[in-house]
């Protein structure tokens, strides 16, 4: 343990701990004086902080776990106000943590939200700007920097279970992989289990390709979680593990056990999606599971959240996502798209069973980690995130760069998005047009605001196209003139010679 993590100011539910039990023991010996006393030297004590509770805590540093559904809406889970779907671990998960109600995916598809939570910056500034198909030649840069090569320097054991989805070309050395990006160890396909998350075929252990898995995807991807956790990590060191599930991304498949509690609906698309959800739940329980039975959970910052938001028009088939009211759906740049749970417990330093609305976003996690440990923010490029850390004790968000969506295939004429404070402006990729939103105001967007709030438009317009400019000439143009590369047809069968399970 080389460095110390820095610890957040004293947080203010700790202050009220501590002088909730000081008042305890004054009242237990009736002196008056000795309780003024005693609040007077607490009050000085929170002030300077507490060097023998900071050198206890600097001992050790924190691990990072981040937990990523994918294509999980802003209402699909039970503590967001789903009353259908069952999601007992991640509801219990909440309740020892801390909720945002404003989380958003950096992105309202996978591949850019999630180059966005490694790098700290909006997708079209670090190349990944829309999601990627084999063999497409965008993909995370090597010159980006990615948090596991940076924790990775810093003495981090590093491991990634689930879909990856930053390359176009897996497994090949013509794009960089998992590793090159500083992971010790992974398990990972390239976009979705195929053929779905049932026995899926085309998992790669660390440039191996296991062949047919026998189970389902989520199972699969938590107990490798696991068994690294408890077999393959030397426990003397911190960890980062990315647990990214394919669940409930399509083409879902879901154990029928999970499926039990959604029998009395007659549709087959609700159980499968509902029950998909509920295995990425258990799947989220066994890696939580883990964590308690190795003592590990008090010191490790665990942060769950979503891509984008749900897929399909939620009436049909098995994309039956809730945005919970919210307008648009997956690839809209309105809130349904990229609104999502997050969800984030650090034992000691976040209240449990507490709720922030502040405004959050994917790239915030990058910058957060950083901050805990000290880690100073590359200074040659923009990093778009803030630190969460306010947040956690109750204080404002100090964000530098605006929040900032783009997808180029977004739906409804509109393909960019800023927010900032509480005002959210939306365009056309070729900013021809604006639309304004008061989003503390009118979360559904149904308000639009641009004729009755000239001077705030003005603002905004102001800022977008500033904030558009830097970004289009920080980032690679990968995105102009961009083609996606045919899809290939996938064999109908297993490769020959595929990997039994029982060789994973
Ligand atoms: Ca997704």
């Amino acid at each position: 343990m080389n460095r110390s993590p820095r610890q957040p100011l004293l947080t203010g539910y700790r202050n009220l701990f501590r002088i909730h039990t000081i008042a305890v023991v004054a009242r237990a010996v009736s002196a008056r004086g000795l309780w003024l006393a005693l609040v007077v030297c607490s009050t000085a004590w929170a002030a300077i902080g507490c060097p023998a509770l900071r050198a206890a805590a600097s001992e050790t540093r924190p691990n990072f776990v981040i937990f990523l559904a994918d294509d999980l809406g802003y209402g699909d889970l039970g503590c967001y106000g789903n009353r259908v779907i069952q999601t007992p671990n991640l509801d219990r998960f909440a309740q020892q943590g801390m909720r945002f109600t404003q989380c958003y995916s950096a992105s309202s598809v996978c591949s850019p939200s999630r180059s966005a939570i490694l790098t700290g910056r909006t997708p079209y500034r670090n190349g990944v700007f829309t999601w990627l198909p084999e063999g497409d030649t965008v993909h995370l840069r090597r010159s980006e920097i990615a948090l596991p090569r940076l924790l990775k320097q810093r003495g981090y054991q590093t491991c990634h279970v689930g879909k990856w989805h930053l390359n176009g070309k897996f497994n090949s050395p013509e794009q960089p992989q998992p590793n090159d990006h500083g992971y010790d160890w992974w398990l990972a396909t390239q976009n979705n289990a195929a053929p779905s998350h049932k026995n899926p075929e085309n998992f790669v252990r660390n440039g191996q390709p296991l062949g047919r898995l026998e189970g389902f995807s989520a199972q699969l991807v938590a107990q490798e979680a696991v068994e690294w956790l408890e077999r393959h990590r030397d426990p003397q060191k911190p960890f980062f593990l990315a647990v990214w599930t394919h669940e409930p991304h399509l083409p879902i498949e879901t154990d029928p056990r999970f499926m039990q509690p959604y029998a009395a609906f007659d549709d087959e698309g609700i159980r499968q999606h509902h029950g998909n959800v509920t295995q990425m739940d258990h799947a989220f329980g066994t890696v939580i599971d883990a964590l308690d039975r190795l003592h590990l959970s008090d010191n490790t910052f665990i942060m769950f959240t979503s891509d984008n938001g749900p897929e399909g028009d939620g009436t049909k088939g098995r994309t039956r996502g809730s945005t919970g009211g919210l307008r648009g759906r997956k690839r809209d740049v309105y809130e349904g798209g990229i609104r999502v749970p997050g969800i984030i417990r650090w034992p000691g330093h976040i209240p449990p069973a507490s709720t922030s609305e502040q405004p959050i976003v994917g790239s915030d996690f990058f910058t957060t980690v950083c901050d805990i440990l000290d880690i100073p923010l590359p200074d040659d490029r923009t990093i778009d995130g803030a630190s969460l850390l306010p947040a956690f004790e109750g204080r404002p968000i100090q964000r530098r760069v605006p929040m900032y969506w783009r997808y180029y295939r977004a739906p409804h004429g509109v393909q960019i998005a800023m927010r900032q404070g509480d005002w959210k402006i939306v365009a056309p990729e070729d900013l021809s047009r604006f639309e304004l939103y008061n989003i503390a105001r009118d979360p559904r967007e149904q308000h639009e605001l641009s004729a009755n709030e000239p001077e705030k438009l003005a603002e905004m317009k102001r800022t977008l196209l500033k904030l558009n400019a830097e970004i289009e000439a920080e980032g690679p143009d990968w995105w102009k003139n961009y083609q996606p590369p045919r899809r290939k047809k996938r064999p109908a069968k297993p490769r020959a010679g595929a990997s039994p399970r029982a060789n994973k």
